[in-house]
């Protein structure tokens, strides 16, 4: 489709205007929004991030292009956030400590508010404490972490232990998520819950506050 061609092309050269411009077009012709979301941007994110492997763009046209997905993000989200009704559960998510990758924890966190949850973000590079304090604070159903280095990852563990110690562990489910993860390595650190992918990762926030 054209529309979404043209927001792929736009997300891979940074140009956050044209991707902005690009999702109101594609709104007004009536695309889904998961659509526009899967095959527009997340796409030409794969794109980028296999060029950046492969030495072809360096970290400032990355970012560039982070930020033309942010922009394009804001634009979708009340469009996915329109499809739930009114809030089904809360979950609390963050990029943990030592990490400022937020392009997927945004978009996981996306999918989950428009699954029908209320999401607290408490951003990139977040420290145990602050997730600990956070959950005293809301009160959420879930907790949700992201990691996207092989480096911070282990900062997952530290926050499930610094919840333990807080004698919060049994008030709350555990969904842990990131490029680097895996099934076994979420079982190890005593996670509930490991999700691949932004989908999965509302489909079983669903489940787990149903
Ligand atoms: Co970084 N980076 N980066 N980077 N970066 C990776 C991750 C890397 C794989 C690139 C590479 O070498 N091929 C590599 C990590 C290697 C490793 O640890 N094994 C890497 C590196 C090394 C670095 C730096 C160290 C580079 C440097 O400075 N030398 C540095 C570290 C900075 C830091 O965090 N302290 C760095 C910096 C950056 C930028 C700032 C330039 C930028 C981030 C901008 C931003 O996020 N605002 C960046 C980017 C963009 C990437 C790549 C190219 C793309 C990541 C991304 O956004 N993917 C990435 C290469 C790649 O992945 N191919 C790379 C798209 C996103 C939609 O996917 O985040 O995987 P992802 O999220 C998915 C799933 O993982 C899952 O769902 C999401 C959506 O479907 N998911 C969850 C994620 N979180 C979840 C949570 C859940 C559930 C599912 O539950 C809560």
């Amino acid at each position: 489709m054209q529309v979404l061609q043209a927001i792929s092309q736009a997300l891979q050269r940074g140009d956050a205007n044209g991707v902005k411009q690009g999702v109101a077009a594609a709104l007004a012709e009536g695309v889904d929004p998961k659509r526009i979301l899967e095959e527009g941007m997340l796409s030409a994110m794969e794109i980028i991030g296999v060029k950046f492997k492969n030495n072809e763009i360096f970290v400032p046209e990355v970012l560039i292009a982070a930020r033309a997905m942010n922009v394009g993000m804001e634009a979708l989200k009340p469009k996915l956030v329109e499809q739930g009704v009114k809030p089904i559960g809360k979950m609390v998510i963050g990029t943990v400590k030592g990490d400022l990758h937020d392009i997927g924890k945004n978009i996981v966190r996306m999918m989950i508010e428009g699954a029908g949850l209320e999401v607290i973000d408490l951003g990139i590079d977040v420290p145990a404490d602050r997730f600990v304090e956070a959950i005293k604070e809301h009160k959420p159903d879930l907790l949700g972490m992201s990691a996207l280095l092989t480096t911070t990852m282990g900062e997952m563990k530290t926050v499930i232990d610094a919840i333990a110690e807080a004698g919060l562990r049994d008030q709350i489910k555990i969904m842990v998520g990131g490029a680097p993860l895996t099934q076994g390595f979420a079982d190890q650190i005593g996670a509930d819950v490991y999700c691949r992918n932004a989908a999965e990762a509302a489909a079983a926030a669903k489940q787990l506050v149903q």
